[in-house]
């Protein structure tokens, strides 16, 4: 299971924690009388790096929740906060959910792929700023679904244009934090504009809608646009002081450069 150290039980399973004494004071639920593993672990892959990857853990909550109980009740706190490998996950003693990061805090989404989704990243902290894993899923709520829609793990789809407001809440040990990011969704333009007015091409990436054209302004000195991505339209030979326009008539993203200046490069992404 994602998360958890191997040589630890799954929380809420009976087991031995290998290399760790027996906690006191946890609940003895196993007729095997083997002790509870107390500890939740945030392995490399569900660390501080991936903190979404508290998801994991939503099962698994109300046993955690139990065991921290049962420890704060007389069992052995120093033996939960190391607990029985290198993760430390779980609410220490005085630990209190305070704040909830949600990142990224606005998110500016097409309607249509490409770019019609964001994944959010959740961070608990406590009263010090310390960040808090292990805490369990946190919910999403939406305050308009004509607009995006959110996903159990956080993905954001945006569903129409307009704008709306994400939130997420997490409560642990009676504790509850909350955070927001704005969503704003728009439809892609039917046309769009790019100027070469040296050895750039800008902006670098353009969107317009399916069915949408693009034109290239290219100023005093030679340019191509030499599509690289399947799929593309005809590339545009090496002009100077001219215009040439392309029509997308398919969803995707299409890369191009300039055959004569290296790293002058672009994208037209059709939604
Ligand atoms: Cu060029």
């Amino acid at each position: 299971m994602v998360g958890s150290h191997s040589s630890c039980a799954e929380p809420g399973e009976r087991g031995q924690c290998a290399g760790w004494p027996a906690v006191t004071g946890l609940p003895a639920t196993g007729t095997d009388g083997s002790p509870h593993c107390p500890i939740p672990l945030a392995s490399a892959q569900g660390g501080k790096d991936h903190p979404i990857s508290i998801v994991k853990w939503e099962q698994s909550l109300l046993e955690e929740a139990d065991h921290a109980q049962a420890i704060r009740n007389g069992g052995n706190a120093t033996h939960r906060r190391d607990g029985c490998g290198d993760g430390g996950s779980g609410i220490d003693q005085g630990q209190v959910l305070t704040t909830l990061e949600v990142s990224p805090p606005t998110a500016a989404l097409f309607t249509v792929a490409p770019g019609n989704t964001a994944v959010l990243t959740i961070v608990a902290k406590d009263q010090r700023g310390e960040v808090m894993t292990g805490l369990g899923s946190p919910r999403f709520s939406n305050d308009n679904s004509a607009v995006a829609s959110v996903s159990l793990d956080g993905t954001i789809t945006a569903a129409g244009a307009g704008t709306a407001r994400v939130t997420a809440s997490l409560t642990a040990d009676g504790a509850t934090a909350t955070g927001t990011t704005t969503v704003s969704a728009q439809v892609a333009p039917a046309a769009a504009s790019v100027n070469a007015p040296e050895l750039a091409f800008q902006p670098q990436s353009v969107d317009v809608s399916m069915g949408g054209t693009v034109t290239w302004f290219i100023g005093d000195i030679h340019h191509t646009v030499t599509f690289t991505s399947p799929g593309s339209p005809a590339s545009v030979p090496e002009i100077r002081n001219a215009s040439a326009a392309r029509a997308f008539p398919n969803q995707g993203t299409f890369a191009y450069q300039c055959s004569i200046h290296p790293g002058m490069h672009g994208s037209v992404k059709v939604h």
